[in-house]
């Protein structure tokens, strides 16, 4: 352990001072920094800091003046369609809709980011309308997890700021801790979710009736993730200490004991979920990522907050581990708890993002760093980071519901070094989050970064992290009317002050006093980060650190950075078999799996390792049948090529992946239907026709809208509340004849999308629209007219909606939404298909289809090939969904299926060596 401790840090300290000292000096060391450097990126202006910290602002103020005016008291902002999300009144989006407790969540999410926003009067009236208006006793079933980050954490963040403004003298005068009693109540409703014998907490409880109660619909989950259950002790333990009630910091205390008894002991790596009844390890996959991140998060700054020694010897623990398994510089992949050397995935989660911020907390830089660039270049590659991308960046999951892990970790480095750089990054944050998720009512989530079209979506994280990391980046300390670094951010960034570490200290006593004598301090690292030792005479330390990761993203080459295990280099020996090269064919392949698990430790691994690649390979093979979606951009009138619909491809007609985008001025034809010759002509003549699906072939439509003149055609589900958030997209196919003759383009679009472009034209008469693969960059000249720079400009922006009361979407149930969809691949290539393609390797197989498939050529350059996979497509015929889909059976899916009894055994083989 090395003492090289900063200022704060320099003496040893009795354990009992340090503990508030630690939470000081923490927060200290990330301040540091920033006066230090003095080189390296071009520094940036006070003027030009305090225009981006302007920009947030009135960005923060577009997305939350459209969210109390369209949308509030519900819990989100629907910004397409410029409405309140109701859960119940929308088509359930699954896991997702358990945030979602008819307690006004943005509001409450947003609370203290109005105080460090310097909106101290709508700090005061958001509060008192939380007071008088929000209700913590509905009849839902909520996330306990999400109910305790965003809500908990944000009546504690709004207390915690409220008492903070009322001891200045000036606002906040009236209140009396009214906030805190919420959360008290708040607090003793999620209590009953810790009633098991782990006392890990059930994922979900019911607000009103809890879990027991016959009414409560709830209470029958035997899993729960780590994060949900390990992400508690923040909030928890402040409402404890507020008020003195000690049973939450136990319980939360109780449950974080529990995961670290469970910790796989050889490799000190927890799994993605436990059973919450028997402790055992549901997941065995570890990462830093989804379904663990906060958990880590939570260790050390439960150690910041609470000055408890035990925390950080935990987080040390995992922390070691994480750098010696998953920690893969810069990448950060998945392993098997069991088999840490293993990896898991061939793919990185967007959550991980958070990460380079939690380990600048920690002081360890370098990584940081590197992470943080690599993560940087595949934004800057598709404008956001996808929900996740594999190990040589390719998209693996297109979306992006606006997550703020890059933005938290860009402000943590800024802080730590200094770096110009940082604030760089953080203009572009801003830029593109303008450019491509800017709605007229709000901001909308991604749904695909590669088209980028939208989803009807705006998350009430958005509102309490982005806007907050985004404006503390820019804000010098006069910015913020109260010292930040009194406070620690909890993982949904809201404020809790580090005086808490010094108040109702009784729990962490009675809890602790026995770990500690038991405690190995040689794996302690009891020093804070100082910079200027991380820096020492060097102020282009983080830039040398950047330097050669500069090209990672662009020049990498598939699978080229996944690391190769120690055991492939056996000097003589064969190298082990990889599922990508497996041919089912192949004799020789088959007598290797024969003995794959039964002949050594080593075959066993390679078995086990062969198993998960094929599942992988399995599920990759289903996402390449996935067909690129196509975008169709309003362009016209307020929209300026701010929403974009994601819209399915035709099998015939222009292909817009190979041509320049159509545009035109959208006109219904007549019959609607189009299914026979148009009756009005004149009105499509030179526009784009707007047709709704059924009775005749797609084909047929087209040619009929062809003939009346028509430069392209949107088909819209005739399934009315149908959307691209709950179906899969297929291709509409031919009729079976030559559609050589259709010239035009042909997109479809599901009923919600479609009744975007039909309000737009009950509002606005013209709509213009765009026809393409990807959404184009707006006109720059509309977007200065539109864009305003300043707060007050952001009022008359917020006035051009588009209106929500001719807006119907009818209910549909996940369930029969799931009905009509698609789940078969009738085209799929099965794995001989692959082995007779080729010209196409392994790995270029692999590939996302709407991504540049690169491979190395001769110079070990990276070049582009352009492998279109065959696509999922559906006539009007396979509309139906009684006629049921021709199932082309999957060798693979045979062939794992098969090897289901091998997997099991392969388990039984993990635990047995337990
Ligand atoms: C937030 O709600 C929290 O940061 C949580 O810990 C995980 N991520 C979401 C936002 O992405």
């Amino acid at each position: 352990m090395s003492e090289a401790g900063g200022r704060g840090c320099e003496s040893p300290v009795p354990q009992r001072a340090r503990w508030s000292l630690v939470a000081a000096t923490a927060a200290f060391c990330l301040v540091s920094a920033t006066s230090v450097w003095t080189a390296g990126a071009e520094p940036m202006s006070r003027e030009e800091k305090q225009k981006l910290g302007n920009q947030v602002l009135e960005m923060f103020d577009h997305a939350y003046g459209n969210y109390m005016e369209h949308a509030y008291p519900a819990d989100e902002l629907m910004p397409l369609t410029c409405r309140g999300r109701v859960r119940g009144q929308e088509p359930s989006r699954g896991d997702v809709d358990d945030a979602l407790g008819k307690f006004s969540l943005t509001l409450i999410d947003s609370l203290d980011t109005l105080v460090v926003l310097n909106k101290t009067k709508e700090f005061e009236d958001a509060v008192r309308k939380v007071l008088r208006d929000v209700n913590l006793d509905n009849d839902v079933v909520v996330s306990v997890f999400e109910t305790n980050i965003r809500v908990l954490g944000g009546l504690l963040g709004g207390h915690s700021l409220a008492i903070m403004l009322k001891e200045k003298g000036e606002y906040m005068q009236w209140y009396n801790d009214e906030l805190l009693q919420m959360a008290k109540q708040l607090g003793y409703k999620l209590l009953p979710a810790f009633n098991t014998t782990s006392g890990l907490p059930y994922p979900r409880i019911n607000l009103k009736f809890g879990i027991r109660k016959p009414e409560a619909r709830t209470g029958t989950e035997t899993d729960t993730c780590t994060a949900c259950a390990g992400t508690l002790i923040l909030e928890f333990a402040a409402l404890s200490r507020f008020t003195g009630a000690t049973i939450f910091e136990e319980y939360a205390r109780k449950a974080l004991d529990f995961l670290w008894e469970k910790r796989q002991r050889s490799s000190n790596l927890v799994g993605v979920t436990i059973n919450i009844h028997t402790g055992d390890w549901v997941r065995k996959d570890s990462g830093v990522g989804a379904g663990i991140d906060s958990y880590y998060e939570y260790l050390l700054k439960a150690y910041v907050l609470l000055g408890d020694d035990s925390f950080l010897e935990r987080f040390n623990t995992h922390y070691d581990a994480i750098m010696r398994y998953i920690s893969q510089p810069p990448l950060l992949l998945d392993v098997h708890i069991h088999k840490p050397m293993l990896n898991a995935r061939t793919w990185m989660d967007a959550l991980l993002a958070f990460f380079p911020g939690l380990q600048v907390l920690k002081g360890d830089i370098r990584p940081a760093i590197e992470t943080h660039e690599m993560l940087y270049q595949v934004i800057k590659k598709h404008n956001f980071l996808p929900e996740a991308f594999t190990t040589d960046f390719r998209v693996h999951w297109a979306q992006h519901p606006l997550r703020p892990e890059f933005a938290e970790s860009t402000y943590f480095l800024y802080k730590a070094t200094g770096d110009p750089y940082y604030l760089e990054v953080g203009k572009t944050l801003i830029e593109n989050l303008n450019k491509y998720a800017r709605v007229p009512c709000g901001f909308a989530a991604m749904k695909d970064v590669r088209t980028g079209s939208h989803e009807d979506r705006m998350d009430s994280f958005f509102l309490a992290e982005m806007f907050k990391y985004l404006y503390l980046l820019f804000a010098d300390k006069e910015d913020i009317i109260f010292d930040i670094e009194d406070y620690i951010f909890t993982t949904e960034a809201h404020l809790l002050p580090l005086w808490l570490s010094t108040t109702n200290q009784s729990i962490s006593k009675k809890n602790t006093t026995s770990e500690y004598t038991e405690l190995d301090d040689s794996n302690f690292d009891w020093t804070c980060p100082n910079t200027q030792i991380l820096f020492p005479n060097d102020p282009l330390y983080a830039q040398s650190i950047r330097e050669p990761l500069k090209n990672v993203v662009d020049k990498s080459c598939p699978r080229g950075i996944i690391r190769v295990r120690e055991e492939s280099f056996r000097s003589g020996a064969k190298p082990p078999l990889r599922a990508r090269d497996f041919m089912a064919t192949n004799p020789e392949h088959l007598e290797i799996l024969k003995k794959m698990g039964a002949a050594s430790s080593i075959d066993a691994e390679d078995g086990l390792r062969f198993m998960q690649e094929m599942i992988e390979l399995s599920s990759q093979q289903q996402k390449e049948q996935q067909l690129p979606p196509r975008a169709v951009q309003i362009v016209s009138h307020p929209f300026f090529g701010r929403v974009v619909l994601t819209a399915g491809p035709a099998q015939f007609g222009l292909d817009l992946s190979k041509h320049k985008e159509t545009r035109g001025f959208v006109a219904s034809s007549k019959p609607y239907n189009g299914c026979s010759e148009l009756t009005n002509p004149e009105a499509v003549m030179g526009k784009i026709a707007l047709i709704q699906r059924g009775q005749c072939m797609f084909a047929e439509k087209a040619r009929n809208i062809q003939n009346a003149g028509a430069i392209g055609g949107i088909v819209i589900d005739d399934n009315e509340g149908s959307s691209s958030d709950t179906a899969p997209l297929f291709q509409m196919a031919g009729d079976g004849k030559d559609t050589d003759d259709i010239k035009i383009p042909m997109l479809f679009l599901f009923s919600k999308e479609g009744s975007i472009i039909l309000d737009a034209i009950r509002e606005y008469e013209e709509v213009e629209v765009l026809l393409s693969d990807k959404a184009k960059d707006r006109d720059p000249e509309m977007e200065n007219e539109e864009q305003p720079s300043s707060e007050n400009d952001s009022q008359n922006q917020s006035g051009e909606q588009i209106s929500s009361s001719s807006q119907e979407v009818d209910l549909v149930d996940q369930e029969s939404s799931e009905e009509n969809s698609v789940n078969s691949h009738p085209e799929s290539l099965s794995l001989a298909d692959m082995d007779n393609a080729a010209s196409i390797s392994p790995s270029e197989q692999t590939s996302n289809p709407t991504e540049n498939h690169e491979t190395t050529n001769l110079n070990g350059e990276c070049t582009d090939l352009d492998n279109q996979p065959q696509e999922q497509s559906e006539t009007e015929e396979d509309s139906n969904p009684n006629v049921s889909w021709g199932k082309k059976v999957q060798p693979i899916d045979s062939i794992l299926a098969d090897w289901n009894e091998d997997i099991e055994a392969f388990e039984m083989m993990e635990k047995d060596e337990l």
